[in-house]
């Protein structure tokens, strides 16, 4: 058989096995595994190494605009570099609607934005403006095109679209297979807590982490599962950061719940006291959900070993510390106007794999379902997420051993800080390819601007019986049909 590249004697690393061998790829699709292959017009000796799937990013915001307005200083270039230092081989953003934007155009915008990626990669849409159109045309016209997922959010006056606007959005994606994915903070509760703490004067960057309480949190998981319910609709919770929030996801899916979450990196390794920097250095750490405590992240390190959560995600969202980013309405800003959000696309995979696997709370095989597998299985990136003869050759080769510690440099994004600065993590990404090309190859980026392509995903193969609520079954509400 002929290969443009073998990859020989590493340490294969799949969702459910691990074994020694080598693999070969044409035209980008792995085509053998064996013990043994020879040939190949490349061959790539990963001796000691470990070879597993890219990973897939499922939550990262690039070339975005915040819901306060401010562009995220990663575009789809810089974004997709750092992911792919970061042992990613592909990427799923958002594509954001702005209120009065048709879907359409939404798209087009990130078409063009999308366009600069070295890594292959789809948008889930934010949809914050559920008109008739939008929910009768436009997203089965986004669906048709292979964007198979949205986000939702239940805060922040310009993006909440209410319980009634999340209902119809979970029924136009149960018709069409879709997963909605959800953040899940009751705006009220973090409106009147905003409007206490401001009466007294507080607007330090510490007390974001107060102005968000674990209650909103836990209150607003519990009512999306129940929305989700009685649509009869699967679920996604985003960057779940309470133990209560994890504890009613982990009821839930236990119960037979289509339901879906994540937690991400600087919920388990950052805490609340990172808000309270000297100076405004705590504005680096305002992210929405908030930083908690310490109990919280060993908590949160249970739910990962325990399988409650189905990835962890960046949810890079990277605001500069200046006038651009977190400084965008002033030096010295009350913390309601700093961006929320901080970057990670590059640190999620070391961080997970240091303080996961190499500390012994998750297995390999964890890794891989932590970091990909589970992704493309949910949202639909068949061809992606696992080492099988027909699938993408989307490999990362990970050295296992060597340690070092975390700088801005080693990110390749575009901020002026990394959260995770100074961390010592052990493994290190050392060459990953995307459709079987190289990628990143021991520190150095061997791609080009724009090899990325666009991959339409399937509908989501969904575990779970599903539930239907009582009332909207014939059989128990007088023959409805609801
Ligand atoms: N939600 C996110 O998912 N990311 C950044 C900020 C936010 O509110
Ligand atoms: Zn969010
Ligand atoms: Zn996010």
């Amino acid at each position: 058989m002929q290969f443009d590249t073998v990859i020989h004697d590493g340490t294969l690393v799949n969702a459910s096995e691990t074994a020694r061998g080598d693999i070969g790829i044409r035209d980008g699709r792995i085509v053998a595994m064996a013990e043994r292959l020879s040939g190949g017009d490349q061959r790539i000796d990963a001796g000691g190494r470990l070879v597993m799937p890219g990973g897939i990013e499922g939550h990262a915001h690039i070339a975005q605009e915040s819901s306060g307005g401010v562009m995220g200083a990663d575009d789809y270039y810089s974004g997709s570099v750092s992911a792919a230092f970061g042992g990613n081989a592909s990427f799923i953003p958002f594509a954001a609607q702005r209120r009065g934007q048709s879907i359409d155009d939404v798209i087009a915008t990130y078409d063009a934005r999308g366009a600069r990626s070295v890594l292959d990669y789809s948008y889930h849409l934010i949809v914050s403006d559920p008109t008739r159109e939008v929910l009768e045309d436009q997203l089965p016209r986004a669906f048709a095109r292979g964007i198979t997922s949205f986000k939702v959010f239940m805060t922040y006056d310009l993006m909440n679209i209410g319980d009634g606007g999340m209902l119809d959005i979970l029924t136009v994606a149960r018709t069409h297979g879709a997963v909605t994915m959800v953040h899940a903070e009751n705006n009220d509760m973090v409106k009147w807590m905003n409007a206490r703490l401001a009466a007294k004067g507080l607007t330090a960057p510490k007390y974001h982490a107060i102005s968000r309480p674990e209650l909103a949190e836990e209150e607003a998981i519990n009512r999306a599962i129940a929305l989700a319910k009685l649509a009869d609709a699967p679920l996604f919770i985003v960057h779940v950061s309470t133990a209560g929030g994890a504890a009613i996801v982990q009821r839930e899916i236990l119960s037979g719940a289509r339901l879906y979450a994540e937690t991400c990196p600087q919920y388990l390794a950052l805490t609340r006291d990172d808000l309270d920097r000297p100076g405004m250095e705590g504005a680096k750490f305002i992210c929405s959900p908030p930083l908690r405590d310490a109990a919280t992240q060993a908590a949160l390190w249970g739910h990962v070993r325990s399988g409650t959560f189905s990835s962890v995600s960046s949810d890079h969202a990277p605001y500069r510390f200046d006038e651009s980013g977190k400084f965008r309405n002033g030096a010295e800003a009350p913390y309601p106007q700093i961006a929320n959000g901080m970057p990670g696309i590059g640190a999620r995979l070391p961080y997970l794999f240091s303080e996961g696997v190499v500390k012994g709370r998750i297995s390999l095989e964890q890794f891989v379902q932590l970091s990909a597998s589970n992704a493309a299985r949910i949202f639909g990136m068949t061809s992606k997420g696992s080492l099988m003869p027909g699938m993408d050759a989307d490999i990362a080769i990970w050295d296992p051993e060597t340690t070092r510690r975390v700088t801005l440099g080693d990110q390749h994004d575009n901020m002026d800080y990394t959260p995770f600065e100074g961390m010592e993590l052990t493994g290190v990404p050392e060459t990953v390819l995307n459709r079987g090309s190289m990628i990143v190859h021991k520190g150095r980026l061997m791609a080009q601007e724009g090899q990325g392509r666009f991959v339409p995903r399937a509908p989501a193969k969904l575990d779970g019986p599903g539930h239907t609520a009582k009332e909207r079954d014939p059989a128990q509400n007088f023959g409805t049909d609801i």
